[in-house]
């Protein structure tokens, strides 16, 4: 900072406390009392320009600190943004999601919060036979999230028999990532037809931000009488989305009642999907999925396959979202938003949001841009 310059505006500054009120003229004649007028006007005019002077010097000093402030809030919020990019993944069983919850406004708004976390979230039991309630959702996410633009793919209404079915719905952030293909598993595999009550259904990603990049998410919702066979038979899916779009990058996510009475432990061994040790079962076995406090069941999973994608999720992250207790709810209203919780995962973010995909050099151009900015203000 160059000293003459803060002299003078110390100088302009100490001024501006100055009393301008000059002791008027004692005299009372005529001539006293244009020499009071003249005084008068004259101050007037040195007081004006005082005031205008100190104005430039308050606006001087204000402008530099709050170029600085803003040129480091600037800086910070680089730095916040990188430290605090991430990607979620989540699945969440809605719990008979339909018509009778759309109407519920706090429901719905509840559900908007919960789903406007994940970059990705698998929405499962989704009972919308008029289909309404599923764009009603969407459209409520999209008025509590301005942040982002969301899209969702749903599957066709999948179930046995006609009285009882349910779609997968995958809600996700289309400035983060895109669908580049699906595919409904028609459960025919020659000697094991038919092995699905729900049959998978299968999305491709690709979100540039993470780590992994391009990889395919696998939903299930099994049948709680039918865990152990259509976990085992997962992996015949598992095999072919592998081979029919050449990948590695494979994630399988939902709610897999897989724990407590409906996988028993002595079944385990004859699950390959739990088995084969290319699979990494993320979420620990001792979560908690199920809202009701007299129950603690692992239901709600999160699998991946192979070192690849293990390596691109942020270690530790799996497990459930208590939004019960996130947002203060009773049991009572917790159970009218679902019986489950979600359950979420993060995947390593290569690049901030600062520097998204494809303008890193225009954004890092304008960084620099900053530098000379910020050694002139610190040598005014
Ligand atoms: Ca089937
Ligand atoms: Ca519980």
């Amino acid at each position: 900072m160059r000293t003459g310059s803060v002299n003078k505006q110390q100088k302009l500054l100490s001024s501006c406390s100055f009393s301008l009120c000059a002791a008027p003229p004692t005299g009372r004649g005529k001539k006293y009392k244009a020499e009071f007028q003249q005084t008068r006007e004259r101050e007037a005019v040195e007081q004006k320009k005082l005031t205008s002077h100190c104005t430039a010097a308050f606006s001087f000093e204000d402008m530099r600190t709050a170029s600085l402030l803003f040129l480091l809030s600037f800086l910070l919020g680089v730095n916040y943004s990188q430290a605090g990019s991430e990607f979620r993944i989540c699945a969440f069983n809605l719990h008979h999601f339909g018509e009778s919850k759309a109407k519920k406004s706090d429901v719905m708004l509840t559900l908007a919060r919960i789903i406007s976390r994940c970059d990705v979230c698998l929405l499962q039991e989704v009972r919308d036979s008029k289909g309404t309630a599923v764009p009603q959702l969407i459209q409520t996410i999209k008025s509590y999230d301005h942040n982002h633009q969301y899209q969702h793919v749903a599957s066709v209404r999948l179930g046995r028999s006609e009285t009882y079915q349910e779609q997968y719905v995958f809600v996700y952030r289309s400035d983060t990532v895109t669908v580049t293909d699906q595919y409904q598993y028609p459960d025919d595999l020659p000697g094991d037809e038919d092995a699905f009550s729900r049959e998978p259904f299968v999305v491709r990603l690709k979100a540039p931000r993470t780590a992994i990049k391009d990889f395919v998410l696998i939903a299930q919702h099994t049948t709680p009488t039918n865990t152990t066979k259509e976990l085992d038979s997962l992996y015949d899916v598992l095999q072919r989305v592998r081979k029919m779009w050449k990948t590695e990058n494979v994630m399988l996510l939902g709610d897999f009642n897989a724990d407590c009475g409906y996988l028993a432990k002595k079944n385990r061994k004859n699950v390959r999907l739990i088995t084969d040790p290319s699979l990494h079962w993320l979420v620990p076995e001792n979560s908690d999925t199920t809202v009701k406090l007299s129950t603690s069941c692992s239901y709600d999973r999160i699998v991946v396959h192979g070192d690849t994608f293990n390596r691109a999720v942020v270690p530790s992250s799996a497990q459930p979202f208590n939004f019960q207790k996130e947002y203060k709810l009773t049991e009572e209203q917790a159970l009218d938003i679902s019986d489950h919780y979600p359950v979420e995962v993060l995947l390593r973010v290569v690049s901030s949001r600062a520097f998204p995909r494809g303008s890193s050099f225009k954004n890092h151009f304008s960084l620099f841009a900053f530098i000379p900015l910020v050694l002139q203000a610190l040598l005014w």
